[in-house]
């Protein structure tokens, strides 16, 4: 059976139909996830397969999206492997003993056969994803060691990430053990997602945009390439994405990636001048447009269309996740326009 045209996207190979998913199209701009998720808390509803199927599949029924992001948490592995951490509403991520010190660090479990076993209610939900699926691709995905061990070393969500940043330059052996651990935590995450079915897989490194080249190819581009290696034995592609990234897209391609998520901030016509002419790429429709006019996001999205037609590869996504108060309808009215629409080809 020949490959979804997303997944032929990502291997450079062009399709005359767009094809796009959203980041973060499940979730809370869906009334049936709120319904469902009514009574669970967010990470135990990670953890129940049937629940966690089910919250991925509902966006791609709604919209009619090619692809299923897998319904989990970057700090969803952290939780299996023994850690203490709630997923707050209206904050995000928080951690019951932030890891700071050398004895924190020290306390880390171990990843071993236990990690392996807690992994079997993701292995389980993936598999019966993929099995409702049938042709559509499920993208998996994990959080990467940057923007992981930023949770970890705040407690929660932060805006400039002082102290992980701080820690990096203070005590770069401590860096260095924590995000070896996640590193290891995040890449048996996506390897067990990929094992059990899915066809894709996308590393967030959210946060990165804060750091510098330096810091990031000192301190950053190793783990994440160590994530990123778990997985470079199976036929998937690597999609890595950053926020605030534009000065990060190389290196981080560098990390082992295969295409690259580009955020609003930076044309992906701009994004090409910089990578090698092969790269698929992602994004990168302004968030901001699904609150204006109809017309404003067509012209958003014909836009993106034509920054990214010279491209290698091109999948339509948003620059960042959607947002909780956006109308789904929106959404849906997005991806019937961007199918019928056609990529212009550069001259062959
Ligand atoms: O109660 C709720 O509904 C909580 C909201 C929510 C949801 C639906 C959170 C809390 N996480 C998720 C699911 C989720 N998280 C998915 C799967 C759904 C999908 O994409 O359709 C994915 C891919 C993530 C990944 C994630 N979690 C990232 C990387 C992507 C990004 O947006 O940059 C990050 C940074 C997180 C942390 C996180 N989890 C939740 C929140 C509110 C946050 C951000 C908090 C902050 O500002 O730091």
């Amino acid at each position: 059976m020949a490959d979804a045209s997303l997944l032929q996207e990502l291997r450079g190979v062009r399709s005359d139909t767009p094809s796009v998913w959203f980041m973060r199209q499940a979730g809370r701009s869906l009334p049936e996830y709120r319904a469902l998720r009514e009574g669970t808390t967010m990470l135990d509803s990670c953890v129940r397969p049937d629940m966690a199927a089910e919250i991925t599949l509902q966006p791609v029924r709604r919209h009619g999206v090619d692809a299923g992001i897998f319904f989990s948490d970057i700090v969803v592995p952290a939780r299996l492997a023994g850690l203490g951490v709630e997923i707050r509403p209206g904050v995000g991520p928080v951690f019951d003993h932030p890891v700071r010190t050398e004895a924190d660090i020290e306390a880390l479990p171990p990843l071993g056969d236990d990690y392996e076993e807690a992994l079997a209610p993701i292995r389980e939900a993936v598999r019966l994803t993929v099995a409702e699926l049938g042709t559509t691709p499920l993208i998996g995905f994990a959080g990467a060691p940057f923007t992981v061990a930023s949770y970890m070393v705040e407690g929660g969500p932060s805006r400039d990430h002082l102290r992980t940043r701080a820690l990096m330059r203070s005590r770069p052996d401590l860096w260095e053990r924590l995000a070896t651990w996640v590193a290891e935590l995040s890449g048996r995450f996506l390897r067990a997602q990929v094992l059990a079915g899915a066809s894709a897989v996308q590393l967030f490194d959210s946060w990165v945009g804060a750091l510098g080249q330096e810091q990031y190819l000192e301190h950053v581009q190793a783990h994440s390439a160590a994530a990123l290696a778990h997985v470079a034995d199976l036929p998937v592609p690597r999609i890595h994405f950053g926020v605030g990234a534009a000065h990060l897209l190389l290196p981080m391609l560098g990390a082992g990636a295969t295409a690259m998520g580009v955020d609003h901030r930076l044309r992906l016509d701009r994004a090409l001048e910089v990578l090698p002419a092969d790269t698929p790429v992602q994004g990168n429709i302004d968030p901001a447009v699904l609150f204006t006019s109809e017309e404003a996001r067509f012209a958003e999205a014909r836009g993106v269309l034509e920054a990214g037609a010279a491209a290698a590869g091109h999948v339509v996504n948003l620059g960042h996740g959607v947002p909780p108060d956006t109308d789904p309808q929106v959404l849906t009215d997005l991806v019937a326009f961007l199918h019928s629409q056609r990529v212009a080809r550069a001259a062959e």
